[in-house]
């Protein structure tokens, strides 16, 4: 087990921040340092904080959820992520700004709103359309988005900040959430405020990682402090439905995994058969019962049991592995199973904001992926697992020269050799 460091005490949760009712303990992580927390290379990992990390069940309304949350200045002050360099994420943006461009006829005098808008990457693709833009995000990815012109407000999003959008620049046609409904702590709040910034017209389109995917695929890396709420399609209806946002639409995307992508309203749909179909087949399989995700906590053991074991038997040959993604699922991995050097010796990520820092909790430094080139090592952890194809093709010449690519959930699987 790595090293235990400072605990510090997050606020905890004693009812659901959705609906209000008790919680059940479903998985106690026990205490882990912060996801994105990189640290200076040379620092000692047994001086990280550490915080309690326990995820909890609603039987009121299937949400599940962080027992205790961590204040958002400590998780966002100092945020390294930027989704340009999760290229596949940001083309997946690409593709959606001009969808939903053409699909709701958004012309030069629409207003789209993206929430969490990071470095801009979605509202750049509606400003190249023409449409007027802007962002929400307090954290220091806002200033990349900035620098490219992204008009926007470095706030934390609630009703209050909404109602000044609104007054300040109008109603939005759109309002995105993209990968960060999951983050905020006041989830009533933020809803809300997507109703005020859309209006009765507008329409709020949500995207955020599946519950059941995490269940039933181990992915216990995505379990971190900075998302406090864990959706299913029904969980998440329920919580728009209590500001009066109305689901018309669901689809799945594979940015991180398995992701909901979800077309809201103020109006109840006439019809809205794939949202039906979603919560249909949530019920048929348990969705609203404790039962559901509770192999959860032994699927965790046993893939930890399984990495490590493989990992210390690639050491054990003298084999070299290397993890591929400094991404915050990287350090929930690494630490949530007690990996570190020699087990895999350092980790490549092509983010100039990770390169030089180490990935709290670990004594793994992140360096630059031309590092690669003299490293040439046995084993490719891919930690990024969400962009393996990407990764892999553009490595194909390691791959050729014998390295073997693996991902590590729900166990250690071989990635094809490109030919
Ligand atoms: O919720 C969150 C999700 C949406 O995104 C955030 N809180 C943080 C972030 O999670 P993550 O860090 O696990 O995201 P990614 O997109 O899986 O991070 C991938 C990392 O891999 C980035 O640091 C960039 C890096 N990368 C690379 O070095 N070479 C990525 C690709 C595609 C590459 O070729």
């Amino acid at each position: 087990m790595n090293p235990p460091g400072p605990v510090a005490a997050g606020s905890l949760a004693d009812s659901c921040r959705s609906c209000g009712a008790g919680l059940s303990l479903l998985t106690d992580f026990g205490d882990q340092p912060l996801a994105n927390g990189l640290m200076p290379a040379g620092t000692d990992p047994a001086a990280d904080v550490r915080y309690s990390l326990r995820l909890m069940f609603c039987a009121g309304c299937s949400l599940v959820q962080l027992g205790q949350t961590v204040d958002p200045v400590l998780l966002f002050g100092d945020y390294v992520y930027l989704t340009r360099y999760s290229t596949a994420l940001a083309d997946s943006f690409g593709a959606l700004a001009r969808r939903v461009h053409r699909e709701a006829s958004l012309g030069g005098g629409d207003l789209v709103y993206d929430i969490g808008c990071n470095d801009g990457t979605l509202l750049r693709h509606y400003q190249q359309l023409g449409v007027r833009v802007v962002g929400v995000d307090p954290s220091p990815a806002a200033a990349a988005a900035e620098a490219d012109g992204v008009p926007l407000v470095r706030e934390y999003f609630g009703p209050d900040v909404a109602k000044d959008l609104v007054s300040a620049h109008g109603r939005g046609a759109v309002a995105h959430i993209h990968n960060c409904l999951a983050h905020c702590t006041d989830l009533p709040g933020v809803v809300l405020g997507l109703r005020e910034l859309v209006g009765a017209a507008g329409m709020v389109i949500v995207e955020t990682p599946s519950v059941l995917d995490l269940v039933d695929n181990v992915r216990v890396d995505t379990v971190y402090h900075e998302h406090v709420s864990y959706f299913s399609m029904t969980s998440l209806a329920n919580a728009l439905r209590s500001a009066g946002l109305y689901p018309w639409h669901v689809e799945h995307t594979d940015s991180h995994g398995d992701s909901l992508l979800v077309y809201a309203r103020a109006a109840k749909p006439a019809a809205a058969n794939a949202v039906r179909a979603e919560l249909d087949r949530e019920a048929a399989d348990g969705i609203s019962g404790l039962a559901r995700y509770l192999g959860f906590a032994r699927d965790v053991e046993v893939s930890g049991r399984g990495l490590r074991a493989f990992l210390r038997e690639a050491t054990g040959r003298g084999e070299s592995t290397v993890a591929y993604g400094a991404a915050a699922k990287a350090t929930m991995l690494l630490n949530v199973f007690g990996v570190d050097v020699p087990d895999v010796q350092f980790a490549v990520d092509h983010s100039p904001h990770k390169i030089g820092l180490r990935i709290p909790g670990t004594h793994l430094t992140i360096r630059p992926p031309g590092e690669l080139m003299t490293a040439r090592p046995d084993v490719v952890l891919v930690t990024a697992w969400n962009h393996a194809e990407e990764i892999v093709r553009t490595n194909a010449w390691l791959a050729r020269g014998g390295s073997r690519f693996v991902t590590p959930l729900p166990e250690v699987r071989s990635l094809p050799c490109p030919q």
